[in-house]
């Protein structure tokens, strides 16, 4: 199954949400990731993308994995993913807006879940209140609609 990458900068008490201009997801707010390339680690792909799509630079080392979560496609089983969520609370940049998304600082809790994916609502309080998270998710259509689903919280470690 594809490996997909997702990060959210965080600081006291606030979130950096990037608002997708394109591809899947466009029109909502989320973390920053995308595709793991062949002979690419995981984390090595979560820092590219954060420097390509928001213009930031991070170390792996500061790369906390909070959550990994299995989405399956009822009705587009190749579009299943397997996506590993980092927080970042160490970085070197300020956030910048690229062709692919437009970052803002959100109040961790005020977020739009409305204009978020469908699944955040589900897993993120969990991970802003601290815990980690695995869990899967079951879309009809083309990811829009939530037919079933399960997180489990995780020891912290
Ligand atoms: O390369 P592309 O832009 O298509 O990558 C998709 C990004 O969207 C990647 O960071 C993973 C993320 N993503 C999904 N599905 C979901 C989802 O259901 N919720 C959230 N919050 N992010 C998702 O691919």
């Amino acid at each position: 199954m594809r490996n997909v990458t997702l990060c959210f900068l965080v600081r006291e008490n606030e979130i950096c949400l990037a608002m997708k201009k394109r591809r899947f997801g466009a029109g909502k707010w989320n973390g920053v990731g995308g595709k793991v390339e062949e002979g690419e680690f995981i984390k090595e792909a979560a820092v590219r993308e954060l420097r390509e799509e928001i213009g930031v630079d991070a170390s792996v080392d500061d790369l906390d994995n909070v959550g990994n979560l299995h989405f399956y496609f009822n009705e587009h089983p190749d579009w299943n993913q397997y996506m590993h969520i980092f927080f970042i609370k160490r970085w070197t940049g300020e956030p910048k807006e690229s062709e692919e998304m437009a970052p803002r600082w959100h109040k961790q809790n005020a977020l739009p879940y409305n204009d978020m994916g469908v699944d955040d609502i589900h897993w993120l309080p969990q991970v802003l209140a601290g815990k980690r998270v695995e869990g899967e998710f079951y879309f009809d259509g083309d990811g829009e609609k939530l037919d079933k689903f399960q997180v489990r919280e995780l020891a912290t470690s």
